[in-house]
């Protein structure tokens, strides 16, 4: 396959300052007219991206250009000769109907809605569809008045009016100067929640957010969202907002989360939509922080947005970290440190172990859609908070102002963003941005002896990156560790030059030697290390159970508090692994529900010690990896940890839900230890736990609980499974977010049986992202066991849905291959068996997005 390399990157020869689109729409032949205002900046040909339009007329300062004039192949436009400055106009016509990729402009429910990111611009209008060409955008659009009453484009209204034959217009101006991507058109008919912010600058701002007609109530909590997130951005970074409207629309068919279009923000529903009875709290945390996301690219992405796409985590690494800081902010920071720790973990420390591991900043691709991954924006954010760790919160803060100040109105690099944080903290940084060169996740081995005569800790660190795909040589990154010397007793020792017992060691060769002197006569100290995850590392220390223990009673970081137990659940799983009939440790199973007890005043914290690592992660720790014999390892643990926290769960099942019901993250916590009771006695796997599930499941009051009663109740086969099962999708049948979570839950707890029987369902739908996700990722990216069954069944059924997925949607076929990502490290049985899926797919013929990633799954 072709690739794109960085190192090709030249600047396009001309400037678009001014673009007028003029939309005709009808589903099936929407004409579009461009009339752009061009000057030449540097020699080069004048040519434009366009694919798939149908071109009418073709004009050079408003002369019609003849087929000598030009060339045309399926991809460009590529004009011989222009002048210097001139106005270049073209008519073309699409048909968004038949447009089931759900790049560029489609239908969805019946209305007009667009997705330009990264390459979607040019399925609507030829137009040089890179970042770096940013232009003031006019938008007029017409159509059918009583079909599609709401007429939505990018920045402020204009003229609007009625149009003979029923028809009517409406015209937007967007002042900011914008790259095609961040273009965006909705049409039809929507109910509207609406809301207004007043900026610091005490400019007015009108709020709506439009969704599905009946649904404006569901809208109530993305709008809070909202105007939480302007706020937010404005206290932190000092950030107001810069037009006098801000609209999102919602829809049903999306093939991201959500996308920051300048002022007009387009969400998949499933991150608009909430209410108490519909929404878990899970729904409610993903809208806060993507309402916050999409709201936070207005300045890190779209103001300031990326030279070329290798820069994409330029603006997704920055915006997440700034998403993740937002949430931090308005819920509990270690909470949401773990949760943030448990996804990079599970995703993307798995893709950069695999074959599609890449670094942050890549040096060619082959598919720009594929390169919206776990590396680019949960690395890309963690690189950021290192940054944070190594120069120091005030200098990260000025270097963030000065980024604003001089990169403004750019297309930029992470470059440009560097030399940002050199200026304001006085530093060298270019050794940092190696991290942003090299793949794979560094290993950190940490070893510390103690000279009781001298009372001198010693700690000895390396780290070492493992070789990833075309890069087999690393270089030492610097690796800001944060650290503390613990005392045993809840405090933290005093020693030379840690202030508080705490302090950053930066690890910045392959070898590093420090050396603590502690006063006379002290006592010896434990080492906490990595505190809050300061580095996205993976750290070995060769510890055993009993000291793992201790310096989990002795730890001060409720981060790695949760993360010992992780690292000592870990360890007694792949005990339980190799040694099948040996009872799980006695002792550590103790200490875990210890640990639950004792932190039950902080629900949220208290719920997420109760999870044991998941298949995913515990994959990466084993080669070959026997993903069937792990997961029954890994559930003779949770079965103990069950009993011996059943009487607490029917204690704490036995206190009232919250009442009212409120979305904020105190209720939630609650909610999230009683889940966690409810699954603990799911793993209890009896019929007598299938009964009380059921009765939970009955009377449950929210769709947290609801949902986690359904979850537990699928592995036990029982009568009050198969009611409850049908209950549900008998309650909700009329709401498709609540049945994508319905096909969720069953195809993430079943076998690859179940997951064929849904994807024969009736509802399933195969142009329908969510849906296809809510049985091939739900089943293939968190049922790991059986998705890599031996007999190849779970291969299988996702195979078959991809073949057909792809020949509609590519975007979204190439995403569900990553699933397959993990595939040498199997067992024998189950590696051929995926093998010879991903050989069928290839041989089978695919898309260039899907083929872009089994070729490299291949490789
Ligand atoms: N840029 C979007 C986001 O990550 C994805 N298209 O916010
Ligand atoms: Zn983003």
């Amino acid at each position: 396959p072709v690739s794109v390399k960085l190192e090709n990157y030249t600047p396009y020869p001309f400037a678009i300052d001014n673009v007028s689109l003029d939309f005709s729409l009808e589903p099936e032949a929407t004409r579009v007219r461009t009339r752009m205002q061009v000057r030449r900046l540097g020699p080069g040909e004048f040519v434009l991206d366009g694919v798939g339009l149908l071109l009418n007329s073709i004009k050079l300062n408003g002369d019609e250009l003849s087929l000598e004039d030009y060339e045309r192949d399926d991809e460009t436009l590529r004009l011989r000769s222009v002048p210097d400055a001139f106005t270049f106009e073209t008519e073309v016509v699409i048909n968004p109907a038949a447009n089931t990729a759900l790049s560029g402009l489609y239908i969805s429910g019946g209305r007009f809605c667009s997705q330009c990111e990264a390459t979607g611009f040019r399925h609507i209008t030829f137009w040089p569809d890179r970042p770096d060409v940013m232009s003031r955008f006019h938008v007029r659009m017409d159509a059918d008045k009583a079909r599609y009453p709401i007429l939505l484009s990018n920045g402020t209204p204009g003229d609007s009016g009625d149009l003979p034959d029923g028809r009517h217009y409406a015209e937007w101006d967007d002042p900011h100067p914008k790259p095609s991507y961040l273009f965006a058109l909705c049409a039809g008919d929507y109910d509207v929640w609406r809301d207004s912010f007043t900026t610091m600058n005490g400019d007015h701002v009108d709020l709506g957010v439009y969704v599905d007609k009946g649904q404006a109530d569901r809208a109530q909590w993305a709008m809070e969202s909202l105007k939480a997130s302007m706020k937010w951005d404005e206290e932190r970074f000092g950030r107001a907002y810069d037009l006098g409207v801000f609209n999102i629309v919602a829809v049903r068919d999306f093939n991201f989360g959500a996308m920051e279009n300048k002022g007009l923000n387009i969400f998949n529903s499933a991150y608009v939509l909430a209410n108490p009875e519909s929404a878990t709290d899970a729904d409610f945390e993903a809208i806060e922080s993507i309402v916050g996301h999409e709201y936070f690219h207005n300045w890190t992405g779209n103001r300031i947005t990326c030279r070329d796409w290798f820069q994409l985590c330029l603006k997704e690494g920055l915006t997440v970290f700034r998403d993740q800081e937002f949430s931090s902010d308005l819920r509990s920071r270690p909470v949401q440190r773990i949760k943030d720790v448990m996804r990079l973990r599970g995703r993307q420390f798995a893709e950069d172990a695999g074959p599609l591991a890449h670094p942050v900043r890549p040096q060619s691709y082959g598919s720009i859609d594929n390169l919206y991954t776990a590396t680019v924006y949960e690395k890309g954010a963690e690189l950021i908070r290192a940054l944070t760790v190594l120069i120091g919160d005030e200098a990260f803060n000025r270097g963030m102002q000065i980024y604003f100040d001089e990169f403004d109105g750019t297309a930029s690099t992470i470059e440009d963003f560097y030399s940002c944080f050199e200026k304001a903290s006085g530093r060298d940084l270019s050794q940092f941005r190696i991290w942003y060169a090299q793949a794979g996740t560094p290993e950190v081995t940490v070893d510390e002896s103690w000279d009781e005569k001298k009372s001198t800790l010693t700690i000895k660190l390396t780290q070492k990156t493992p070789a990833t795909p075309k890069q087999s040589e690393k270089k030492p990154v610097p690796i800001p560790l944060r650290a503390a010397l613990l005392d045993g007793r809840g405090g933290h020792c005093t020693a030379d030059g840690w202030e508080n017992g705490e302090t950053v060691i930066i690890l910045d060769e392959a070898k590093k030697k420090v050396e603590v002197k502690l006063p006379e006569g002290a006592a010896r100290p434990l080492l906490s290390i990595n505190r809050e995850f300061s580095a996205p590392v993976r750290i070995k220390r060769d510890l055993g159970t009993a000291q793992l223990l201790e310096l989990a009673s002795a730890e001060t970081d409720p981060f790695n508090i949760w993360d010992n137990f992780q690292t000592l659940s870990k360890t007694e799983i792949f005990r339980l692994l190799d040694d099948p009939q040996s009872p799980p440790d006695a002792e550590l199973v103790r200490a875990i529900a210890d640990a639950v007890r004792h932190n039950e005043s902080d629900p949220a914290f208290a719920a997420l010690l109760t999870a044991l690592p998941e298949i995913g992660e515990l994959f990466q720790e084993r080669e070959p990896v026997d993903p069937t014999g792990l997961n029954e390892a890994r559930k003779r643990l949770r079965h103990a940890l069950a009993e011996t926290l059943m009487v607490d769960a029917s204690r704490i099942l036995s206190e009232p839900t919250p009442t009212p019901f409120a979305p904020n993250a105190e209720q939630a916590g609650i909610r999230a230890l009683r889940t966690a009771m409810i699954g603990l006695t799911g793993a209890l796997g009896t019929q007598d736990a299938a009964r009380q599930l059921k009765s939970l499941f009955d009377q449950a009051a929210n769709m947290t609980e609801k949902l986690a009663c359904l979850r537990s109740l699928i592995p036990i086969e029982s009568m009050e499974r198969d009611e409850a099962i049908e209950a549900f999708y008998a309650d909700w049948k009329d709401n498709p977010l609540v049945i994508d979570k319905w096909f969720a839950v069953q195809a993430g707890q079943g076998k690859a049986a179940d997951a064929e029987r849904l994807s024969q369902h009736p509802d399933f739908d195969l142009s329908n992202p969510n849906r296809v996700r809510s049985v091939a990722a739900a089943f293939a990216m968190t049922n790991l066991a059986e998705f890599h069954a031996p007999d190849g069944s779970g291969h299988k059924v996702i195979g078959d849905i991809i073949e057909e997925a792809d020949k509609r949607n590519p975007a979204l076929a190439a995403r569900l291959l990553t699933s397959f990502e993990q595939w040498k490290k199997l067992e024998p049985v189950a590696k051929a068996s995926a093998k010879a899926t991903l050989e069928r797919l290839r041989d089978g013929g695919l898309s260039k997005n899907a083929m872009d990633i089994v070729a490299r799954a291949l490789d």
